[in-house]
């Protein structure tokens, strides 16, 4: 039996990760790092399945104890401060955790399993100010928040361990990718949330901030599939994962409202308070390595995205779903 330590399982892509390697029968160890009140929505169907070890990224002895404990094949590190948003609020406690988190695994990696395979969550936020378009593996970086100025730190220190070091350690460039799993403070599900919320009579209107901007949007469960094919090759290497799609938040917002029969345009507010210090434009990623390496491909299109996490916020409104914390996001 194969054995994996994930972190971030919690959040949306170690839920999707974890139940993914339980499915092919790995024993799944779960950092879990203490919380006042602890968020299990996203794994509740399958926690009693997990390993949960307690510890923290940025205390490199409890990574250390972790790692003796699993004694895994493979570590997956997931776990991150992962809004963009906060990043401008709490920069130093981003770079802690997003940043020097990533040297903490690495260095505990080094010293007691350097055999143990290592997937790092890096993200195409490391593009911002674009250079090229579409952007790929190659693509120089310009990172615009905290947030991704940490991320590229511990992309680049994935990649130094790896050459200096001689780990298998490989760094997934993953585009946006959502689901009915996404927290409500991302921009999908924000709107989703809100579109299920205003179609039952439940909230009047929306708040959003820049409109114009455009991501490349997939789904999770795709994209988790590409963390694991990653660690199954000979080499290690860092590979893009997107759709080769690009939709601004407006078209966003406009296939979530028409889905329900509702005109956006009579919801929707723009609210400075969600604007950005500075914006990332434009992502659209080219995953034509991953596709002829890994042999991985998108299966879920924009609009069926967009559509599951409308009708799965309908359930969760309707109380036919459990969900935690909605409403305190929904304006
Ligand atoms: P992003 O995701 O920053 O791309 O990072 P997010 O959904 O937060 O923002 C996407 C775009 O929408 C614009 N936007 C708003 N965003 C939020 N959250 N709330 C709003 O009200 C709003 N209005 C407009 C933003 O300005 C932005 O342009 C996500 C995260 O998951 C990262 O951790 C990950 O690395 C990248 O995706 C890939």
């Amino acid at each position: 039996m194969k054995r994996a330590l994930v972190t971030g399982v919690t959040g949306q892509d170690g839920s999707y990760l974890a139940e993914f390697l339980l499915q092919k029968g790995y024993k799944v160890y779960a950092l879990r790092r203490r919380t006042s009140s602890p968020i299990y929505v996203n794994v509740e169907e399958f926690k009693d399945q997990l390993e949960w070890i307690d510890g923290d990224l940025t205390d490199l002895a409890s990574i250390i104890r972790a790692i003796q404990e699993s004694d895994p094949d493979e570590i997956y590190n997931l776990a991150a401060m992962s809004f963009v948003g906060t990043s401008w609020k709490q920069p130093l406690a981003t770079g802690q955790m997003t940043a020097l988190g990533v040297a903490n695994m690495l260095e505990a990696i080094r010293l007691i399993k350097p055999d143990a395979r290592f997937y790092q969550a890096s993200t195409s936020e490391m593009f911002g100010k674009v250079y090229e378009t579409p952007q790929k593996e190659t693509t120089p970086f310009y990172p615009r928040s905290p947030y991704s100025a940490a991320k590229l730190y511990g992309h680049w220190m994935t990649i130094n361990y790896r050459e200096s070091f001689d780990l298998y350690a490989c760094s997934g460039i993953l585009f946006n990718h959502e689901s009915p799993r996404r927290g409500v403070e991302f921009v999908t599900r924000k709107i989703t949330n809100a579109v299920a919320r205003i179609k039952l009579g439940l909230q009047e209107d929306l708040h959003l901030g820049n409109l114009e901007s455009k991501r490349d949007w997939g789904f999770a469960g795709d994209y988790i599939k590409a963390m694991w094919l990653m660690l199954q090759q000979e080499k290690p290497e860092d590979y893009v994962i997107a759709t080769g799609e690009t939709h601004s938040v407006r078209e966003f917002v406009e296939t979530a409202f028409s889905y329900v029969g509702l005109d956006w345009k009579k919801y929707v507010v723009q609210d400075e308070r969600f604007m950005r210090p500075a914006e990332v434009d434009l992502l659209l990623g080219d995953c034509s390595k991953a596709e002829q390496k890994l042999g991985w491909e998108k299966k879920v299109d924009f609009p069926s995205l967009v559509h599951m996490m409308v009708d799965h916020d309908l359930a969760v409104q309707k109380k036919e779903l459990p969900d935690v914390e909605v409403k305190k996001f929904a304006m």
